[in-house]
């Protein structure tokens, strides 16, 4: 007995000696093979998400705290909320005037909305109506009846932004058709392609088409995954990459806006919005309550100080879009993919689509410090005429937009068919979204322009991997 309890005991420290060794030569060979690959370059650092399929743009950060990703859950709710009129027992206070009853009625599964009713929005100036000197009054910001920018005098009867949705009792302010002319055009190789610009014909309530002299801007829902991680990047990182004055000599010389804060009532930078109009997330999602779908709140209240939504609401719904995930790259080492890649910075495409960042410290910690791969530079660009809306907004001008991010691009049709690129979606391909960067970027467009329809295709195959 005795004998054999000893040899056992020794078998199975054996055994034990065995598997010890095997897992110190795991260890070892998956060192050796993770110093042999190169690091795939997590989006979103430790907070990228792995998925691609069409709930791509809907996924929690991932390293939520619990009570972080409760309060996600929250916001979710808040921001799929279907608002309706007053009095209700649930999500009262739409309108009266409105374009969308929720949130995420125009922004679809968190990517990008429809150039068509419902979704899309039109903003309007009169440059007749100067009714601000700008000199001695400084950039007051009233959105809609409630704020004013020196720079988008409102249109009488329409205000800075076109509500074509009113609640039972109310007339919407105008009627917008989105219309679309088309160009054909040919790439360097000879081989033709079609560009649509919009035409949109503005019918105002009392059945008269709107005045030529009156400055629009349609803009499409643009998508709202990841954009905590770029709340959380540095002002000074931003101020570094801005070159006004293009002394690097390159032709890129990007700007940040300087716009209006409604809660520190002073001038802050631009950053979100196709013209970076809003300083912050939560003052951009208080102006879609109140602009969008007429839901006063706490930034925005009734003249009596009252508001349709409170505090808790409002920033439910803030707090969800700044912890929205970005999804992992894919095809990293497709050989095709790192010809793309290569050709995307031959073509300068990367001297405002600035492929790698750092957060800094942010309100959601888990966000603060991530190395993340975005695509921006978060800058305004002057695009060109062919892009120009004419219509400035704080200090960018009618030729200037924000550089879009690219992370998570190649999921658009993915999460929604059909929908489109650009500040106001002309552009059903990312090909077109290309070949329509004019001024600063026209170098870049031609790069691409005149590609061999090989390398063409490579490009877009890395856009479609990120
Ligand atoms: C009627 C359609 C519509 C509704 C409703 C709407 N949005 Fe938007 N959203 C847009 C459009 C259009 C833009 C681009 C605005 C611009 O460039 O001026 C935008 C931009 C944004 C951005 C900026 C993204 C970026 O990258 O800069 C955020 C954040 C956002 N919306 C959040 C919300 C939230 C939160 C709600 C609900 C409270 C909401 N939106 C409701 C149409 C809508
Ligand atoms: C001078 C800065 C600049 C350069 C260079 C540049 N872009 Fe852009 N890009 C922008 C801006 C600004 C927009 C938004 C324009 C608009 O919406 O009207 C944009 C939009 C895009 C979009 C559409 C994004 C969306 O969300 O709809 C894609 C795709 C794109 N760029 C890819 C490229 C590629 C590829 C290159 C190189 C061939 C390139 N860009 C070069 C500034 C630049
Ligand atoms: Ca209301
Ligand atoms: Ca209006
Ligand atoms: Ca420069």
């Amino acid at each position: 007995m005795t004998s054999l309890s000893w040899r056992s005991s020794n078998k199975l420290a054996t055994l034990a000696m065995l598997f010890m060794v095997a897992i110190i030569i795991g260890i070892f060979l998956s060192r050796l093979w993770n110093s042999a690959s190169p690091q795939i370059p997590l989006a979103a650092g430790e907070t990228t998400v792995f998925n691609r399929t069409s709930t791509a743009y809907e996924q929690p950060s991932a390293g939520l705290t619990e009570a972080n990703f409760d309060k996600h859950g929250e916001g979710d709710i808040a921001f799929e909320a279907v608002f309706v009129t007053s009095p209700a027992r649930v999500n009262p206070g739409l309108g009266p005037l409105f374009n969308n009853a929720s949130c995420a009625g125009c922004h679809i599964r968190n990517g990008r909305g429809l150039p068509e009713k419902g979704q899309m929005l039109v903003r309007v100036s009169d440059p007749q109506e100067s009714n601000l000197d700008s000199n001695t009054v400084p950039l007051q910001y009233q959105l809609e009846d409630n704020i004013k920018q020196s720079n988008t005098p409102s249109v009488p009867g329409l205000g800075t932004q076109i509500q074509d949705q009113a609640i039972y009792g109310y007339q919407p302010e105008a009627a917008v058709e989105m219309n679309w002319q088309e160009v054909t055009e040919r790439y360097g190789d000879g081989t033709t392609y079609q560009l649509r610009s919009p035409e949109p014909k503005i019918t105002l309530a009392n059945g008269e088409s709107l005045s030529p002299e009156i400055q629009i801007s349609p803009r499409i829902p643009s998508p709202v995954f990841g954009i905590g991680l770029l709340e959380a990047i540095p002002n000074q990182t931003l101020e570094k990459l801005a070159d006004p004055e293009d002394k690097d000599g390159d032709g890129i010389s990007g700007r940040l806006n300087q716009v209006w804060d409604v809660q520190t009532k002073s001038t802050a930078i631009g950053k979100f919005g196709w013209k970076a109009g809003h300083p912050t997330l939560l003052q951009q999602s208080a102006s879609a309550y109140v602009n969008d779908m007429g839901v006063t709140n706490p930034l925005f209240t009734e003249p009596d100080g009252s508001a349709d939504i409170d505090e808790e609401i409002l920033d439910n719904a803030n707090f969800y879009v700044q912890t929205l995930a970005v999804p992992a790259r894919t095809l990293t080492k497709d050989s095709q993919v790192q010809r793309g890649e290569t050709l995307f910075n031959e073509a300068n495409c990367a001297a405002c689509h600035i492929s790698t960042l750092k957060t800094g410290k942010y309100e959601v910690k888990e966000l603060s410090y991530q190395t993340i791969y975005p695509y921006t530079d978060l800058l305004l660009h002057d695009m060109g005429e062919g892009l120009a809306d004419n219509r400035p907004e704080f200090l960018a001008t009618g030729t200037e937009w924000r550089t879009p991010p690219l992370w998570g691009i190649g999921l658009t049709h993915t999460v929604l068919p059909y929908s489109s690129f650009l500040h106001d979606g002309r552009a059903r391909t990312l090909e077109e979204a290309i070949l329509w960067h004019g001024g600063e970027a026209e170098a870049s467009r031609e790069a691409f322009r005149n590609l061999s329809a090989d390398n063409r295709a490579a490009l877009v195959k890395f856009l479609r991997s990120l």
